[in-house]
């Protein structure tokens, strides 16, 4: 069954209605199919669950990659937009896993708030940089994060916070919509195609597609998440193949076998090179500028 077969019930909308035009109702989507709430600016009440997670005593991890031009390129506005923006109020730790201390950017963060650098060997291939944080967010759960912090998050340093990303977020397995591909249609989605790789997904199946970008939930399951994922991806090199958009096809798969508790809507992962939708009224966190070609060559 299909996300647009739950919405045409939900909506009571008789069989025939195309599923483009409910591709168009899925934009404000409030809830999935299996009862996930999709945090929206206007879907929850953020004074109650400030003081519930406040009463709580919550700590919130972080986990950031910076390898070679990243961490001058993105890093510093990274963790000063964090300390502005990320779980204001609440304790935090942000994870910052670099392959160079010497070149880290000076950041002081706010009260009740900090940060644990680790070294980590730069993988050669960019892919690999990309898809070997798995395997290093997993042993970090594993040894020390587990024991620290209530909720784990993971994000790429491409971006920028902009306003409050807040407790509305947490939950025990959170995905983001992604950008460019939540108004579209299941099939036409870049999920993995090749049936050979552990990411596959058939045409036709899946719910939404997920940007790897920002991912999280208790550390128990973003454990589970991300030792699935790194299999996933050992399995491959094995048999020689790498999923189409790496890391992130593998996050697709196990979403798709293990759906999210809560969803966030595009607003929590703007990329700005798109038209502000009207319906899109408060970004919380966005692509950061990109030069492809000075990023990739070195
Ligand atoms: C990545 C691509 C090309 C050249 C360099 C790098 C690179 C990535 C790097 O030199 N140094 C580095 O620290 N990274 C880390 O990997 C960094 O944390 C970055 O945010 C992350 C993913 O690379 P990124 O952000 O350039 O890739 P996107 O924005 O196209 O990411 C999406 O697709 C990726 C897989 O291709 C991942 O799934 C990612 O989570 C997605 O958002
Ligand atoms: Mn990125």
């Amino acid at each position: 069954q299909c996300w647009f077969q739950a919405r045409q019930r939900e909506l009571q909308l008789s069989d025939w209605f195309h599923p483009v035009h409910i591709a168009e109702l899925n934009r404000n989507l409030s809830v999935t199919e299996w009862s996930a709430p999709v945090v929206w600016h206007n879907s929850y009440d953020y004074g109650i669950l400030q003081k519930y997670y406040a009463q709580r005593n919550v700590t919130v991890g972080l986990t950031v990659f910076a390898v070679g031009r990243y961490i001058e390129h993105y890093l510093g506005r990274f963790l000063v937009s964090a300390d502005k923006y990320f779980m204001t109020g609440h304790k935090v730790i942000i994870y910052v896993m670099t392959d160079n201390f010497s070149a880290m950017p000076w950041v002081s963060l706010s009260r009740h708030r900090t940060f644990k650098i680790f070294q980590i060997k730069r993988e050669k291939r960019w892919q690999d940089i990309s898809m070997m944080r798995m395997k290093t967010i997993a042993e970090h759960i594993a040894d020390h994060i587990r024991y620290e912090v209530d909720f784990l998050f993971c994000m790429d340093v491409d971006q920028v916070f902009r306003s409050r990303f807040g407790v509305e977020t947490l939950g025990e397995r959170i995905a983001q919509l992604h950008t460019l591909w939540y108004p579209e249609m299941p099939d036409v989605f870049p999920y993995e195609r090749n049936e050979s790789s552990e990411a596959y997904i058939p045409k036709g199946k899946g719910d939404f597609y997920y940007h790897a970008a920002v991912f999280g939930g208790t550390p128990t399951q973003v454990l589970n998440i991300v030792r699935e994922c790194t299999k996933g991806i050992m399995n491959d090199k094995k048999n020689n193949i790498e999923a189409v958009w790496h890391d992130e096809s593998h996050l697709n798969k196990y979403f798709f076998l293990h759906k999210p508790t809560k969803i966030l809507s595009p607003e929590y992962c703007w990329d700005y090179r798109h038209r502000v939708p009207p319906y899109m009224k408060n970004i919380r966190l966005s692509w950061n500028f990109k030069n492809y070609r000075l990023l990739r060559e070195s």
